[in-house]
């Protein structure tokens, strides 16, 4: 019989869980039926909470074991937990979720992150924003900003990124196919992280393959991603 499960997530100042990881092991955790306990942490209480040993989230406590990284931890879920429905089936499937992620960071989430950084550094709580600037401005090589000041261009080059989304669900609900999987956990949660900051809605109205499957996936599990705390996500 194992304890009870923490999960320690990213907070902004609105209160709401941020990080597109977090948000990948929320839908997780619901998919396995695991109860959890949320710890909100800011940027900077961080590497105090860990004294350095996790410098991100998601992190769980489980059994006295802390694991950070959400891959590690969701194949944890997997071993541990044996409730709900298995996140990766096979290794095949844990495979194709690794390919997923492999395509979705360079294509989609890089361009996110140069559309919404500034949005996230100002949605962030008052005492991690000198931190949050100094860090993405040093990884970035740029102000925050520089960064965001051909956004608009940007947003027309990520929504066009997303078109092998758009084709494979045209054919099928989820990414995962009948049923969401973790594939569909990756992009959800790096929507969610968006619509938790965002001045600029993402999706475009007449993209209603995108938009339909965003709203199945807000649904899932009791509606778990939606929040009035969300900003418009679609224009
Ligand atoms: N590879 C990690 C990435 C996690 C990550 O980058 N988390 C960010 C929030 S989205 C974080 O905790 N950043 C802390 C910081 O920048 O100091 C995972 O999959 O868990």
């Amino acid at each position: 019989m194992s304890g009870p499960l923490r999960l320690y997530e990213l907070v902004l100042e609105n209160g709401r869980s941020a990080s597109p990881y977090v948000w990948r092991i929320r839908y997780a955790l619901a998919q396995k039926q695991v109860a959890y306990e949320s710890v909100m942490l800011g940027f900077t209480d961080i590497p105090r909470t860990f004294s350095g040993r996790c410098k991100t989230v998601p992190v769980i406590e489980h059994d006295g074991t802390l694991i950070s990284d959400s891959w590690d931890i969701a194949e944890y879920l997997d071993r541990t937990f044996h409730t709900g429905v298995k996140l990766f089936s096979t290794p095949a499937e844990l495979a194709m979720c690794k390919l997923m992620d492999a395509w979705f960071a360079p294509n989609v989430a890089r361009r996110m992150l140069h559309v919404y950084v500034l949005d996230v550094h100002d949605a962030a709580k008052p005492e991690d924003r000198a931190y949050f600037r100094q860090s993405r401005e040093a990884r970035l090589q740029s102000s925050l900003e520089a960064v965001v000041e051909n956004r608009i261009a940007t947003l027309a080059e990520l929504r066009e990124a997303l078109a092998p989304l758009r084709t494979h669900l045209r054919r099928f609900p989820f990414l995962g196919g009948a049923a969401p999987n973790y594939t569909d956990y990756i992009a959800l949660g790096a929507l969610l992280w968006v619509g938790s900051v965002s001045t600029l809605p993402l999706l475009a109205r007449d993209d209603e393959v995108m938009c339909a499957w965003l709203e199945r996936g807000l649904e899932l599990y009791g509606g778990i991603g939606r929040d009035p705390r969300l900003k418009p996500l679609i224009e």
